[in-house]
């Protein structure tokens, strides 16, 4: 007869958190949120060989983790898992993307010819956004230079479109430019004294290599927390399959992907097993490499023990998109799955010395959810709606109803048609049925606005609960159970609110 499991799935807004005493050194100032990802052996005096300053990742999914988020999330301490669903060269190009980020000499995306029309240069602008363009005699990245146009050169609403725009840029002769072989700080000086914005890298050719921006360098000022690699490049991830990792995983390593996490919506087989001991063989220990998903302590064993994994994410069924549960009945309550879950990594933490930091991945509708994910053992939390929703998310803005919202689909959609993440074994391509939605977000605000406000409630939380790191915090948390009645008490109540019965402008 089959097992049955006597306790509830339960699942996070079911819990509060008990405050501990806050001493006077508990101040959101001394409040450290790094959180591991690389396995570590306390026995041997190992520390993890690699960290999130925050602890955020955001999903493997087309809707969610491009090359932007990547950037943006790099920038706040986090760390985006660029998708797999997508071919190898294109993945391995986005990994490429970021890391020519960092460095600060960023190829040049945006290039017109110089007959190419204002009309041309507007077209280009909406597309990607970039207000800077090159104007090289192909049109091309590395063209020879001739000119460089940016939004203050024209006027959209006044000049004729059809014109050249060599009658809009700024010429050759009238731009400061630097040859290949400058420092980045020789570059940024540069920048500062001609006051520019923007410095074009030529070669001996005169044909553009690079540009470097006046505003990577003040972001880079502003942002304490990057996450970066030793070559102070950001830190970028990028999820995989158990199908075709012998060719993926050399072209992301050659990329230089920092971490990568075998992205299945069950992940307790054997595949994933073969998958991350073939990059072990390869590569050795230096490769970090995560996976999942599990919901139990024997899968996360497996994985741990056998699989040798970095990290393992925790979680199936419960993502917004998700469909799992429904299609095949399939899953387990969040925080029931995170509790199992982190009980035998706790168990296996005292029995061997290692280490193995967890992920909980998927359903996090809230920041006190995301709160009661960390104090119930996540190290980290990974997240796809919460990133849809950020200006940095790769999909269009559209207007529905007068609000403006992105599109944001599920892996398991016939959108995304990521059958390799659903089909881990070497049975058929393709999917007879969907486990994911096609679905809109509405767009909240760009990465950096939205992190800061979860992340000022976690710190706050954390002084409430006598506790100055992420660690620490789960090893003081108490929770308690809470009923229906008790839930309805933690709302408003017998009170006008003024957010839903008073207009805003009496
Ligand atoms: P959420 O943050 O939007 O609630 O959930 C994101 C997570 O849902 C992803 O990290 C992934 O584990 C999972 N996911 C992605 N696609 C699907 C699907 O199509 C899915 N079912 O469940």
């Amino acid at each position: 007869m089959a097992k049955i499991i006597d306790e509830v799935s339960r699942t996070f807004s079911e819990y509060l958190l008990i405050p501990r005493l806050t001493r006077r050194e508990h101040q959101v100032k001394n409040v450290s949120l790094r959180a591991p990802v690389a396995r570590f052996n306390t026995k041997a005096g190992e520390e993890s060989q690699f960290s999130l300053n925050i602890p955020f990742v955001s999903a493997s999914m087309q809707s969610v983790s491009g090359p932007e988020m990547a950037i943006a999330l790099a920038r706040e301490g986090g760390l985006a898992f660029i998708y797999s669903s997508q071919t190898i060269e294109a993945q391995a190009e986005m990994v490429a993307k970021v890391k020519a980020h960092k460095a600060g000499f960023v190829a040049s995306d945006s290039n017109l010819r110089p007959d190419n029309t204002l009309s041309d240069a507007l077209e280009l602008r909406r597309k990607t956004g970039h207000s800077t363009m090159a104007i090289t005699d192909d049109g091309s990245k590395n063209g020879v230079f001739l000119g460089i146009l940016t939004d203050k050169d024209y006027c959209e609403f006044d000049d004729e479109k059809k014109r050249p725009v060599s009658e809009f840029m700024t010429a050759r002769e009238n731009v400061v430019l630097a040859r290949v072989g400058i420092s980045l700080h020789e570059a940024n000086v540069m920048l500062h004294k001609g006051k520019k914005e923007c410095l074009p890298i030529l070669d001996q050719d005169g044909c553009l290599q690079s540009l470097v921006f006046k505003k990577d360098y003040v972001n880079h000022m502003n942002n304490p927390h990057e996450l970066t690699d030793k070559q102070k490049r950001f830190a970028v991830g990028a999820g995989i399959n158990t199908h075709d990792y012998t060719e993926r995983v050399p072209a992301l390593i050659e990329a230089g992907v920092d971490v990568l996490c075998l992205d299945a919506s069950d992940g307790y087989s054997d595949y994933q097993k073969e998958a991350a001991l073939w990059i072990r063989e390869t590569y050795g220990d230096s490769v970090i490499i995560g996976g999942g998903n599990v919901v139990h302590g024997d899968a996360f064993r497996f994985l741990a023990q056998e699989a040798r994994l970095d990290f393992v994410k925790v979680g199936i069924g419960g993502g917004s998109i998700c469909i799992t549960r429904e299609q095949k009945g399939i899953g387990r309550g969040q925080a029931s799955a995170l509790m199992a879950v982190a009980k035998e990594r706790d168990k296996y933490y005292e029995e061997t010395g290692v280490y193995i930091p967890l992920c909980s991945d998927g359903g996090l509708s809230n920041d006190t959810q995301i709160i009661i994910a960390l104090a119930m053992g996540a190290d980290f939390v990974m997240m796809g709606r919460y990133f849809a929703m950020t200006s940095e998310s790769p999909t269009p803005r559209v207007s529905i109803g007068g609000g403006i919202y992105k599109p944001y689909w599920g892996e398991g959609s016939n959108r995304a048609r990521n059958w390799q993440r659903y089909n881990q074994g070497s049975g058929e391509a393709g999917m007879k049925f969907e486990e994911g939605v096609d679905a809109y977000v509405p767009v909240v605000g760009n990465v950096k606005d939205v992190l800061d406000l979860t992340l000022a409630k976690i710190k706050s939380v954390m002084c409430n609960m006598g506790s100055l790191t992420v660690k620490e915090f789960a090893d003081n948390a108490v929770l308690t159970r809470i009923s229906e009645q008790s839930f309805i008490e933690g709302g408003t109540s017998n009170v006008l609110s003024l957010e839903k019965n008073i207009p805003r402008n009496v």
